[in-house]
C-alpha cells in the first residue's frame, strides 16, 4: 500500500489518533463515503504512516480527507434537513446511533436554541461499522463515523451517548470558534467535546464508560472529575494531566489534544461541581450555569488560535455577561482556572 503523508487536522476523533489498522479498513470507509458523495465526485482518504508512541500498537494508519475537499463536504451536508444513517440495511447500531444523534440534536436545540451544528438545521449524517474492529469515532467535516471497536478495548462507539455528543460537538466547534486541532487550541477543541459529552450524558463525568473495556466494569476512557485517575496513553506511568504544569509537550496526538484537554476538562468540572484541587477551593455552580458559560465562550469569544489563557478569559467574560461581575459564577470560573494553573 502506498503511503502518503498528510497533516491530520480534519478527522476529529474521540480517541488518540484517527487511525484504522492498515489493510482494508480505510478503503472500506472510503467506499462508504463514495456511496454518499457520488454526486459530488469522489472524496479521497489518504493514509499516513503513523509512528506510535510507547504503549500503543506500532503500525497504524491515519486516514484523512484532503483539505481542499472540505467545502464540498459542507455543501453536501446542506441537501436535506433530517437525520440520516448511511448504511445499506438497517441494523441495531444504526438505530442506536440515530437515537443518540437525535438526543444530542435535542440537547443543543432545547438548551441553546441551536438548530443542528451549523445552526441552520444541517442534516446529521452518521456512518456506522466504519473500518474493521476500528477503535475510534470521528467527525470528518461533514459526517460522523463510528467504528465497532475490537470487542476488547472498545465495543461499538455509536452506542455511547457521550461519544456521539463528543463528535457532534466537534461539528458545533467547527462552525463557531473553529479551534485549530493542534496544541492548546486543539486541546480546547477536544475539551469542549468532552464537556458537552458530559452535559448530554448528564449522569456522570466520565467519557466512554459504556463502551470502554467491556470486560472491566467501572472504568472509562477519560474522566473530567478526576483526569489523573486514568493512565495517560502517551505517558503510561502517569495519569491524564489535571494541572497546567503537567501539560504534555511532545509531538504525538497533534501535540496532545486528547491529553491536555483534561486540564480544561477539570476546570469545567470544578466550575460545575466544585471541590478542592491543589489546595484551591472552588464552590461549584452546577451544570446548568456551567454549560451556558462554556457555550457562550465557545460561540462568542473563542477563535481558531485561542489558547488556555484565552479560554479562562472567555469563560470569565461569558460568566460576567450571564450572571454579573460579582456573581458566584464568575467566582467559580476564577477559582477553577486558578486550581488548574491557568492564569
Ligand atoms: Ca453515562
Ligand atoms: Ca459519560
Ligand atoms: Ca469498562
Ligand atoms: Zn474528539
Amino acid at each position: 500500500m502506498k503511503k502518503k503523508v498528510l497533516s491530520s487536522t480534519l478527522a476529529l476523533s474521540i480517541a488518540l489518533g484517527a487511525f484504522a489498522t492498515l489493510g482494508t479498513s480505510h478503503t472500506y470507509a472510503a467506499e462508504q463515503k463514495i456511496q454518499y458523495n457520488q454526486e459530488f465526485q469522489t472524496p479521497s482518504y489518504i493514509g499516513e504512516e503513523w509512528k506510535a508512541p510507547k504503549g500503543l500498537d506500532k503500525k497504524e494508519t491515519v486516514f484523512e480527507y484532503l483539505k481542499s475537499k472540505k467545502d464540498m463536504f459542507k455543501l453536501a451536508g446542506n441537501i436535506e434537513r433530517h437525520f440520516e444513517i448511511v448504511r445499506e440495511e438497517k441494523d441495531a447500531e444504526a438505530e442506536t446511533t440515530h437515537v443518540n444523534a437525535e438526543k444530542v440534536y435535542d440537547y443543543y436545540k432545547k438548551t441553546f436554541y441551536r438548530n443542528s451544528f451549523d445552526n441552520e438545521g444541517a442534516k446529521l449524517i452518521s456512518f456506522v461499522h466504519v473500518g474493521e474492529n476500528w477503535n475510534n469515532a470521528v467527525w470528518n467535516g461533514v459526517s460522523m463515523e463510528y467504528g465497532d471497536g475490537d470487542g476488547k478495548k472498545f465495543t461499538s462507539f455509536s452506542a455511547s451517548l457521550d461519544v456521539v455528543a463528543h463528535e457532534l460537538t466537534h461539528a458545533v466547534t467547527e462552525y463557531t470558534a473553529n479551534l485549530e486541532y493542534q496544541d492548546e487550541s486543539g486541546a480546547l477543541n477536544e475539551s469542549f467535546s468532552d464537556i458537552f459529552g458530559a452535559m448530554v450524558d448528564r449522569d456522570d463525568w466520565e467519557v466512554g464508560e459504556d463502551i470502554y473495556t467491556p470486560d472491566i466494569s467501572g472504568d472509562a476512557m477519560r474522566s473530567l472529575s478526576n483526569p489523573a485517575s486514568i493512565p495517560n496513553p502517551l505517558e503510561p506511568t502517569e495519569g491524564y494531566p489535571d494541572h497546567y504544569r503537567k501539560f504534555y509537550t511532545g509531538p504525538y496526538d497533534n501535540g496532545g489534544v486528547h491529553i491536555n484537554s483534561s486540564i480544561n476538562n477539570k476546570a469545567a468540572y470544578l466550575v460545575s461541581e466544585g471541590g478542592t484541587h491543589y489546595g484551591v477551593e472552588v464552590n461549584g455552580v452546577g451544570r446548568e450555569a456551567t454549560e451556558k458559560i462554556y457555550y457562550r465562550a465557545l460561540t462568542k469569544y473563542l477563535t481558531a488560535n485561542s489558547n488556555f489563557n484565552m479560554m479562562r478569559q472567555a469563560a470569565l467574560q461569558a460568566a460576567e455577561d450571564l450572571y454579573g461581575k460579582n456573581s458566584k459564577e464568575v467566582q467559580a470560573v476564577t477559582k477553577a482556572y486558578n486550581a488548574v494553573g491557568i492564569e
